[in-house]
């Protein structure tokens, strides 16, 4: 079995150990983690999501998957939030109020350190207030993350909140969220995957790609 199989079905099996072992053995080979997370991780999750869609497993093991997810993601981020260079630009982010999934936020965070921005992180179940609160800390940008398609429609009350402050960017992104959906709540930006929400956070505050 290689590594990539290895990987894939502890995270489906959800065996947090066995994920953490390899990841460990992964990043002390020198091997592109980047690629691991989205050649393997990510598909694993997506997998355990079909056979959730599928009635073959139910939430307590879709959970149990998404530990084990985060035992690798753990390793990874502190390698990848390394860019040690003084932060370009303070952003805050958080999974919009009703929204308890973090993997894929918890990944834009890790791209957006390794870019070289602070990152002010306000978790699930954020509320406006969080986000005024992080505006207030020095956020220029404002992300918000989105899983479920009965959750994105809380994304359009802090857009309205955010909507007459000029200085204020709000970027979108998330599974059930689309550039239609981004431009019909008036966000600033929408990013498709973790390096792509980079790219949205560059662009809205007039940075080069
Ligand atoms: Co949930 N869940 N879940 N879940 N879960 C999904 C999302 C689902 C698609 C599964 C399915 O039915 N196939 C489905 C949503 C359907 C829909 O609405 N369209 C679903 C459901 C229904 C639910 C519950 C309602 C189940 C229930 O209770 N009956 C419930 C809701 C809880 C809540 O939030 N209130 C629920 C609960 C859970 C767990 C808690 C068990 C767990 C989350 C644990 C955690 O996050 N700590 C969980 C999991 C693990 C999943 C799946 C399997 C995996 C999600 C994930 O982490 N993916 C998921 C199935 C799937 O994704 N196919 C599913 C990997 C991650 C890297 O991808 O998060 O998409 P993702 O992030 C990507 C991009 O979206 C993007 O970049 C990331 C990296 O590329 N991105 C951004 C994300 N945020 C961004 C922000 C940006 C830019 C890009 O800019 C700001």
């Amino acid at each position: 079995m290689s590594i990539n199989d290895e990987l894939f079905d502890a995270i489906v099996f959800g065996e947090r150990e066995a994920v953490v072992e390899v990841v460990q053995a992964a990043l002390d080979n020198g091997e592109d983690l980047i690629r691991l997370l989205n050649e393997t991780m990510i598909p694993a999750l997506r997998e355990v999501g079909n056979q959730f869609s599928a009635g073959e497993i139910f939430v307590p093991e879709m959970l149990v998957s998404a530990r084990a997810m985060q035992g690798g993601v753990d390793i990874i981020e502190p390698i990848m939030a390394q860019s040690g260079h003084e932060p370009i630009a303070k952003v805050c982010i958080g999974s919009v109020k009703g929204d308890l999934h973090d993997i894929g936020k918890n990944l834009v965070v890790m791209m957006l350190k390794g870019s070289g921005f602070e990152v002010d992180d306000l978790g699930v179940d954020c509320r406006i207030d969080d986000y005024e609160a992080a505006v207030g800390r020095g956020s220029e940008v404002v992300c918000l993350s989105a899983l479920l398609s009965t959750t994105r429609e809380a994304m359009r009350p802090v857009a309205d909140h955010f909507s007459n402050r000029e200085e204020v960017k709000i970027i979108v992104g998330g599974a059930v969220i689309t550039q239609e959906f981004a431009d019909d709540i008036g966000a600033d930006g929408y990013g498709q995957d973790a390096s792509d929400a980079v790219r949205a956070v560059r662009e809205c505050l007039g940075l080069p790609a």
